[in-house]
């Protein structure tokens, strides 16, 4: 059987007003980047014709302008779902009457998707990087769902990547874990245990053609490490460095997870600058440039990752030097490489960012003032929920002072008190193990608070134990410093002696 090549304009037609359109991909690495233009392309002419075009759009994780960007300026995209992070789509979801957006923990929504509570996916947008005509692809720097997605979709597009000078081959594990009752355990016992295949069959009778693209991953350099970022990543890795001599990390260490996102990649080139802290792998679901260079210096030994998300730059070094990281890394799909079972039973120090969190350790990572979504919860609790030691950090405040990323009481909660063990800022470490609220709250307001919001912190909680409790809260005050921002534009503007501290 000969499968065709198409134009991405052919490729949308294929697409109807309603479908369920799944893209291959990862934190924008392995994301088409020509169907789903044309695909905007049409959706913008049908609507200037009077004519309604929308998709359900689902993906591994957040994509790039080529995706998220293209459909949401053109209004295409009806339901979304489980992680996103460019700035149009956030506008659109936060708008009534725009995007309806759906944030999901990423390891879910593969097995969700097979479970039939999304229904059918329409079609699938694949990007492969080498192909054969009987279906056998290897895919690109990004895999998110697409096993599964290739497995249940009705039809399948292929984009054809000739962007990348050295094959990938042998960095991917392609597996579908069987679903219940017939799940076993997944058998990976260490973060460089191969369980699947390098290469995904696809169903060639399903492939409606293979579309030729040529572009990058047009991912952007990453903010260099400043002297607050850099004094976050000190910290962890002195608590860290710690933790190693009191024995109650291994001494050959444990597995790194790390977010996204400026704070987590000063955190890494922390770790990759401490002399005390040893050579380590990671179970992780993106690695960005930092990892990259920890690699090369050979402090990062190993890497299990869904998705490579390195800047254009340094994903073409990285091509240069294919052979230096083809034993050293790995690819695999979202609910593997964050799979909670996995993530136990390796141990993990997880390391992902707040927005803000609250002093009785409660963590928000997605909504600005309770309401306004930012990018969405992605994997961060897969990791923190499972892991050995689940540390959230963040600058201790936001705006130029006018945010306090320390408040009463989260007014979005992402991540609990129980799943929260350690908050580190630029001004310190809050250990919450073995801590009762109270303690913790005492911990956080010492350590991590910034000194301009310290005295509010410690008025409010006076006021909550006026109240009682064993999590001590007064309600009518919890949210005073969100409201201050509202009326004033400064957190710092909370009051809270009117209700007579
Ligand atoms: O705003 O862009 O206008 O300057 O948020 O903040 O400090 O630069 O932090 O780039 O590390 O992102 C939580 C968003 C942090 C990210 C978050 C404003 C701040 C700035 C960015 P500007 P920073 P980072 C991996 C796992 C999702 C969960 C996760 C994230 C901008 O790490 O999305 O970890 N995590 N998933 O000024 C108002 C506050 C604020 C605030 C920060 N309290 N109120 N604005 N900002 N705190 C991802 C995957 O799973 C794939």
């Amino acid at each position: 059987m000969s499968i065709p090549f198409i134009t991405p304009q052919e490729a949308a037609e294929v697409i109807n007003n309603g479908d369920t359109v799944a893209t291959s991909g990862f934190t924008a690495s392995g994301t088409p980047k020509v169907v789903t233009v044309a695909l905007a392309e049409k959706a913008k002419a049908l609507h200037e014709k009077g004519e309604p075009f929308k998709v359900n759009l689902f993906t591994g994780a957040s994509t790039n302008d080529h995706v998220d960007g293209e459909l949401a300026r053109a209004d295409a995209v009806n339901f979304r779902v489980p992680y996103q992070s460019h700035k149009d789509s956030r506008k659109s979801l936060n708008a009534e009457g725009g995007i309806e957006y759906s944030d999901l923990h990423l390891s879910h929504l593969s097995q969700d998707m097979r479970y039939g509570f999304y229904g059918d996916v329409d079609v699938a947008i694949i990007e492969a990087t080498e192909m054969s005509p009987n279906g056998e692809v290897i895919l690109g720097a990004g895999m998110g769902m697409t096993p599964t997605i290739a497995q249940m979709a009705k039809k399948v597009i292929i984009e054809y990547s000739s962007y990348y000078h050295n094959s990938f081959r042998g960095f991917h594990d392609n597996y579908i874990p069987a679903d219940p009752p017939h799940r076993r355990e997944i058998p990976i016992y260490k973060p460089n245990d191969r369980i699947g295949s390098p290469i995904l069959k696809i169903d060639p009778a399903k492939i409606v053609g293979v579309v030729p693209s040529n572009a990058s991953e047009s991912i952007a350099p990453f903010t260099a490490p400043d002297e607050l970022t850099s004094q976050i990543g000190h910290n962890i890795t002195q608590f860290l460095v710690n933790e190693l001599r009191a024995g109650r990390i291994p001494k050959e260490f444990l597995p790194i997870q790390s977010g996204v996102g400026n704070v987590a990649n000063a955190v890494l080139y922390g770790l990759g600058e401490s002399a005390d802290i040893p050579e380590f792998v990671m179970y992780t679901e993106v690695i960005q440039d930092a990892v990259m260079k920890l690699m090369e210096e050979g402090k990062c030994k190993f890497a299990s990752t869904c998705a490579l998300t390195f800047s254009d730059d340094a994903m073409l070094r990285f091509m240069d030097n294919i052979d230096f990281f083809r034993d050293k890394v790995v690819m695999r799909p979202g609910e593997i490489s964050n799979h909670p079972e996995v993530v136990r039973r390796l141990g993990l120090i997880a390391m992902n960012t707040a927005l803000e969190a609250d002093i009785f350790g409660n963590v928000n990572s997605t909504h600005v003032l309770g309401t306004k979504m930012m990018n969405g919860i992605g994997g961060s609790a897969d990791f923190s929920r499972n892991a050995y030691l689940s540390i959230f950090s963040c600058p201790s405040i936001q705006k130029g002072g006018k945010i306090s990323t320390f408040v009463p009481m989260v007014s979005h909660l992402d991540h609990s008190e129980h799943s929260v063990k350690i908050l580190a800022t630029e001004q310190g470490v809050a250990d919450l193990r073995g801590k009762s609220p109270r303690q913790k709250a005492e911990t956080i307001i010492e350590n991590c608070v910034h000194p301009m919001y310290k005295q509010l912190m410690w008025d409010y909680l006076k006021l909550a134990n006026k109240n009682g409790g064993h999590t001590p809260h007064y309600l009518p005050a919890a949210f005073a410093l969100h409201q201050a921002f509202m009326e004033t534009g400064d957190m710092l503007n909370a009051d809270f002696a009117k209700f007579g501290v």
